[in-house]
């Protein structure tokens, strides 16, 4: 079953003129991040989203949240991509347009040889003033104070340049992966657990506009509803295997 899925998929990966990528937590959990949703280890099974990934979060207790995504990221730099992000980004390599959106605010897809990802959700490695918008880039020291660092322009807190629950999706970032997700014949999902919008909602713009849409997760959630191939199992062990069957019909002779 799984063996003609892989072949299936990999066949219409190698023809695809457009790929469009898109990647939730999952496709960082064999990094060791952990995911959100995955409810033994998620995130939010400690925290609710809003407590900490929100205005009323920061303003609740700015300390408290300064201090949870100075320890994400303090994580994050210690761990490497894993050969789910590598092969993604041969993929990209292989394809003659691929555009990578990404719902993690990690840059291990970047670490991993991708190019042009669209960070729906922002990044943890950048901060701006919650107030005045100005970005800044706090010392060491400062990313692991209590609190977090005060704006010189305008005395409001500093926070990370990631989008909260209730914020605005970067307008150019969410454009560019609508783009891409209305003009992809191939649409390749993986780690996305489908349930935080708008997100969610460029698989389906490929879906609509006819593209052929596979997931890979394990577990069978509203993507593998969605797609036409859902590969069931972990990113990092099924996406080099997919993408090397793509560079061996690459490499076959051409009939
Ligand atoms: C917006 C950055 C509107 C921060 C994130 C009430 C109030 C306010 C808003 C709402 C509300 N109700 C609903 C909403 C909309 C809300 C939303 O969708 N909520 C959900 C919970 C229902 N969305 C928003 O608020 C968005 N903004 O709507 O603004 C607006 C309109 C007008 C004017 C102003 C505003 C903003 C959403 C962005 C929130 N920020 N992240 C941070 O990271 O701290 S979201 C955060 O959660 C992540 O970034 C990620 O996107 C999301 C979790 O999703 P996934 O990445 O899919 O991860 P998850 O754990 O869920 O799933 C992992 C999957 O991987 C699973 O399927 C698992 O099976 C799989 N997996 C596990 N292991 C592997 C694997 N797959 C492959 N391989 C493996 N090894
Ligand atoms: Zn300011």
């Amino acid at each position: 079953m799984m063996d003609d899925q892989l072949t299936r998929a990999a066949a219409v990966l190698a023809a695809a003129r457009h790929i469009f990528g898109f990647t939730g937590a999952g496709v960082s959990a064999e990094s060791g991040v952990p995911t959100f949703r995955d409810a033994q280890t998620g995130l939010w099974s400690k925290f609710s989203p809003e407590q900490l990934a929100s205005q009323a979060g920061f303003a609740a207790d700015p300390g408290f949240v300064w201090r949870w995504y100075a320890e994400r990221l303090a994580s994050i730099q210690t761990v490497r991509p894993n050969p789910g992000h590598l092969a993604l980004a041969r993929l990209q390599a292989l394809t003659p347009a691929f555009t990578l959106a990404t719902q993690n605010i990690d840059d291990l897809h970047e670490r991993a040889g991708s190019r042009d990802v669209a960070h729906l959700h922002g990044t943890i490695a950048r901060f701006h003033c919650n107030g005045c918008g100005a970005a800044y880039a706090p010392t060491a020291g400062e990313r692991s104070a209590g609190l977090p660092p005060i704006c010189p322009l305008c005395g409001d807190y500093v926070r990370p340049s990631v989008v909260w629950f209730g914020e605005l999706l970067p307008e150019e970032e969410f454009e560019r992966a609508a783009r891409a997700a209305r003009a992809c014949d191939v649409a390749l999902i993986v780690g996305a657990g489908g349930l935080v919008y708008p997100a969610a909602h460029l698989p389906v713009l490929a879906k609509e506009r006819g593209a052929a849409v596979i997931d890979i997760n394990p577990d069978q959630g509203p993507m593998a509803m969605l797609a036409d191939i859902a590969l069931q199992g972990p990113g990092g062990v099924l996406l080099p295997e997919l993408v090397r069957r793509v560079e061996e019909i690459r490499a076959a002779p051409q009939p």
